[in-house]
């Protein structure tokens, strides 16, 4: 029986990532530590906490100390790291905290890898590394060899953090992966990003707030493409690497707005415009050649039946969605878009 250490899984991708692999390897032993940020969310869980091979531990992974006791006790033969501060918006507002788990949480979790041997740590980064592609060249997309540059202290502290990671491959051999995932979408997607927020705003009938003229393209993946990616990498990737993962599937942020308010019924007078978000990359376009063909990788959802899938999940949803943003959320709501 492997033990495998997920960070983050109380938010999004990363309690896909355990749903994923406790369905893909019920031999596995999960523990998941999550800090439950604002971003974390218990119930999300619900449905594997009492499994025998699961154990949630609420814990910073800044936390030397306790990150240290913990390894000793479960002796973890992967790491997987998905825990961050993860919203952009945010990292503009306030980038001390994006540096402080991003960056030092990163260091934390790999002196412990170290520490007690892992056979692997695996690092979820992302395609915001390689910073953004002009609009009017389409011929162009990210690969591992573009070089990283930075646009948002959030993107920045994701890449000081892969820098770190191969870093710690060739000072100290500890047996690395990284993974750079473009855009994803799908259940459990906290609703202060642009897809769950617009299906939230569309069926309250409040107004879609769309940044600039939205013209910004990005490469939309359904989360549990993401995850199965994941599981590959750490399975059969080769150690030291980068991967890139994405669909090809660009799209303008106005014309996903646009989709839901038709998949949804609801008139496209809800769109407002409003200011720009600052620094704001055009386009993400990831190659993901490398993936498919040394891990014979490759996307299984169409968009049009992942959108789909997301919808009706909000729909049936509810509660889930509608407790997040009944608390501490109006406050940023109305800091975010109160002066837009
Ligand atoms: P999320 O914000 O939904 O979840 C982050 C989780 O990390 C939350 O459960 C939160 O409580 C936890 N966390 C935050 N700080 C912590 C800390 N100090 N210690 C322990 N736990 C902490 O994020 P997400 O969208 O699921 O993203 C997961 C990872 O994937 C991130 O590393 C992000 O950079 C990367 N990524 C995301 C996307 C995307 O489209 N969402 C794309 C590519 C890469
Ligand atoms: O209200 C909005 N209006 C709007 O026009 C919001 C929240 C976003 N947008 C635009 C900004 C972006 O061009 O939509 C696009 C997508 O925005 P986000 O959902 O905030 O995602 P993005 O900034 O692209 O970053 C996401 O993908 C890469 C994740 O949040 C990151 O964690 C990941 O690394």
């Amino acid at each position: 029986m492997k033990t495998v250490i997920v960070t983050g899984g109380a938010g999004f991708i990363g309690s896909n990532f355990i749903f994923h692999m406790m369905k893909a390897h019920p031999d596995y032993r999960i523990v998941c530590i999550d800090k439950l940020t604002y971003a974390g969310n218990l119930s999300t869980l619900r449905s594997v906490m009492d499994q025998e091979n699961f154990r949630f531990v609420r814990m910073d992974i800044c936390d030397r100390e306790g990150v240290d006791k913990l390894f000793a006790e479960e002796k973890p033969d992967i790491v997987v790291n998905f825990a961050a501060e993860s919203h952009v918006d945010r990292s503009i507002e306030n980038p001390g905290v994006f540096l402080q788990t991003n960056v030092i949480g990163t260091a934390t979790l790999m002196d412990a890898s170290r520490k007690y041997g892992v056979a692997r740590y695996h690092q979820v980064s992302t395609d915001e590394v390689y910073g953004d592609l002009p609009l009017d060249r389409p011929d162009l997309f990210f690969t591992e060899e573009t070089p990283i540059h930075t646009s948002s202290p959030y993107s920045a502290s994701k890449a000081g953090a892969d820098l770190l990671v191969m870093a710690y491959h060739r000072t100290y051999g500890l047996p690395v992966t990284i993974s750079r995932c473009s855009n994803n979408y799908g259940p459990y997607h906290f609703p202060e990003k642009l897809i769950p927020l617009m299906i939230a705003n569309c069926l309250n009938d409040k107004p879609l707030p769309v940044y600039g003229k939205g013209l910004n393209v990005r490469d939309w993946l359904y989360v549990e493409d993401h995850c199965k990616a994941i599981d590959l990498i750490l399975h059969r990737g080769r150690v030291g690497e980068v991967y890139n993962i994405g669909g090809h599937n660009e799209m303008r942020n106005i014309d996903i707005v646009k989709l839901i308010c038709r998949e949804l019924g609801k008139p496209e007078s809800l769109i407002t415009y409003v200011a720009d978000r600052k620094g704001h990359d055009m386009r993400y376009a990831i190659d993901p050649s490398k993936i498919h063909g040394e891990l014979g990788w490759l996307p299984e959802t169409k968009f049009e039946d992942g959108i789909r899938k997301t919808i009706q999940w909000y729909l049936e949803n509810r509660s889930w969605w509608e407790e997040i943003i009944s608390g501490e959320y109006q406050n940023y709501y109305a800091r975010m878009y109160g002066n837009r």
